[in-house]
């Protein structure tokens, strides 16, 4: 494999999409030797059909404000590859969505699917609606228009969406009930879904549990654990909610949330009614974290910045991709940061990521460390398909296995010569390994 000239052509071929030519990169150069090495893979060009999608569909979706007015919005589903079960991922409703974006967390998605060690494809979705500030009915009528052309390329053996940024339990209903009359089936075709119509207990929680499980092995392999140690945490949405919850759970103390117009610094610690808030802060559809400090107002606001400058002995980036760069890194390496392990999806920039790894500071990828809420919609759709419910307690044992196996994974393939473990060298072999096993049994599609 020529990691330059796949990346040259595909740039020709998809010029500016740059966050999608991100993952791309990062993915080929940590495959490139264990690709190389088995010739099987180049033979049935592998790489080649594993860096574009199956397919895409582009919706228009008209829909009608509480005032009559006519928008339009655009939508995509993007079906990547469905080598080991079928097309799985969430669906992002956020002003930022476009092409570029998607396909970057649908590849991402392929491979974090492998990891889960569930049957499932790799797919993201969403649109350009931007939540903020609209009323439940209008995003009922945008996730209505939405379906109307959705539910053709969709379905529980198919291709099943789930939440993203700007998609929770509300928009997955309003989706579900719109599927279910089109379909006129009760199925498993979404996850996230409502605990009384088909919803997993611990879904809501599981992207954060599963990401404060992965950290905890992480700082296992040094001796230590959550225990009387500060955390950074960004965003302030469902991932951080669940991070937070998991991480005073285990005796750490979350001193910061952000959100686009700054960061809270709570020296006192965000724990108890303080993680619930957050629910509310979420559901107000305003964008913003700085009403906490109306609410807590012992915590300190600070505007337009990321939360990487708080001195923290762990970082969990929970929020949105590209939200941690160099000069974070360099601060959080200065303060003695010794581990930073990725709730959302992709937000270290390279350039951060090598800061990290050149100072042998602990640094777990989203594909691996924020697996545990595709793992867990992976747990719902098993229990859709058995038409059954398990308790809180055996999700949670299962979703916290399973992160421990993907820590397994990621040391297997990993660990360098000197003991410092590249997680995401780990992460990209492991993923990869078992898609393009399945794609070679399968014949060329
Ligand atoms: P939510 O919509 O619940 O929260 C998203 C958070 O990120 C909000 O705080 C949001 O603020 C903030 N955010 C979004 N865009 C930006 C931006 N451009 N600049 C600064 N902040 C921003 O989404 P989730 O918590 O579900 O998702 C967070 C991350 O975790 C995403 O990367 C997502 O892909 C990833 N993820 C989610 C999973 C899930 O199951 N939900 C599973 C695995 C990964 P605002 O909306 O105000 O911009
Ligand atoms: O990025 C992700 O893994 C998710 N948004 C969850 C996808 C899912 O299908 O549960």
């Amino acid at each position: 494999m020529e990691v330059e000239k796949i990346m040259t052509d595909l740039e020709k071929k998809h010029p500016g999409e740059v966050e999608y030519l991100q993952a791309v990169r990062e993915v080929l150069e940590s495959i490139e030797q264990v690709y190389n090495e088995n010739p099987q893979f180049e033979a049935a060009g592998i790489i080649n059909r594993l860096v574009e999608p199956d397919r895409i569909l582009t919706i228009k979706v008209p829909w009608v404000d509480d005032h009559g007015k006519v928008h339009v919005n655009l939508a995509y589903r993007i079906q990547f590859n469905n080598a080991i079960g079928p097309y799985k991922g969430g669906l992002r409703f956020h002003p930022s969505v476009n092409l570029s974006i998607l396909k970057f967390l649908g590849f991402e998605q392929i491979f974090k699917n492998s990891l889960t060690s569930l049957p499932m494809g790799g797919a993201k979705g969403g649109s350009d609606f931007d939540p903020k500030g609209k009323s439940n009915t209008e995003v009922m009528r945008f996730c209505q228009s939405f379906m109307l052309e959705l539910w053709r390329i969709i379905g529980p053996e198919t291709d099943v969406p789930a939440g993203d940024i700007g998609v929770g339990g509300r928009e997955i209903g309003f989706l579900y009930g719109m599927y279910k009359k089109l379909a006129r089936e009760h199925s498993g075709v979404l996850t996230g879904k409502g605990l009384n119509w088909g919803g997993s207990l611990v879904r809501p929680e599981a992207t954060g549990y599963g990401n404060v499980y992965f950290a905890q092995e992480m700082l296992r392999t040094k001796g230590t654990d959550f225990k009387g140690k500060t955390v950074a945490i960004s965003g302030f949405g469902n991932v951080a909610w669940g991070a937070a919850l998991k991480v005073t759970e285990l005796g750490g103390k979350v001193v910061t949330i952000s959100g686009p117009d700054g960061y809270v610094y709570d020296s006192e610690g965000i724990s108890g009614e303080k993680i619930n808030y957050m629910l509310e802060l979420r559901a107000s559809n305003q964008d913003i974290v700085k009403p906490y400090t109306y609410e807590f107002p012992n915590a300190q606001f600070v505007q337009g910045k990321r939360p990487w400058e708080v001195k923290c002995d762990i970082a969990l980036p929970c929020a949105t991709q590209n939200e941690l760069g160099k000069e974070d890194a360099l601060t959080l390496v200065k303060n003695g940061c010794m581990c930073v392990c990725e709730g959302a999806n992709m937000p270290t920039t390279p350039e951060a990521v090598e800061i990290f790894q050149e100072n042998k500071v602990m640094f777990a990828p989203g594909k691996a460390a924020n697996a545990g809420g595709v793992a867990t919609s992976g747990l719902e759709m098993s229990q859709n398909s058995m038409k059954l419910n398990w308790p809180a307690a055996e999700v949670d044992q299962k979703l916290h296995q399973i992160m421990i196996n993907i820590h397994t994974a990621c040391l297997k393939y990993g660990k360098e010569p000197d003991g410092y473990v590249n997680y995401v060298k780990g992460a990209n072999i492991a993923g990869f390994l078992k898609v393009a096993n399945a794609m070679l049994d399968q014949g060329v599609l």
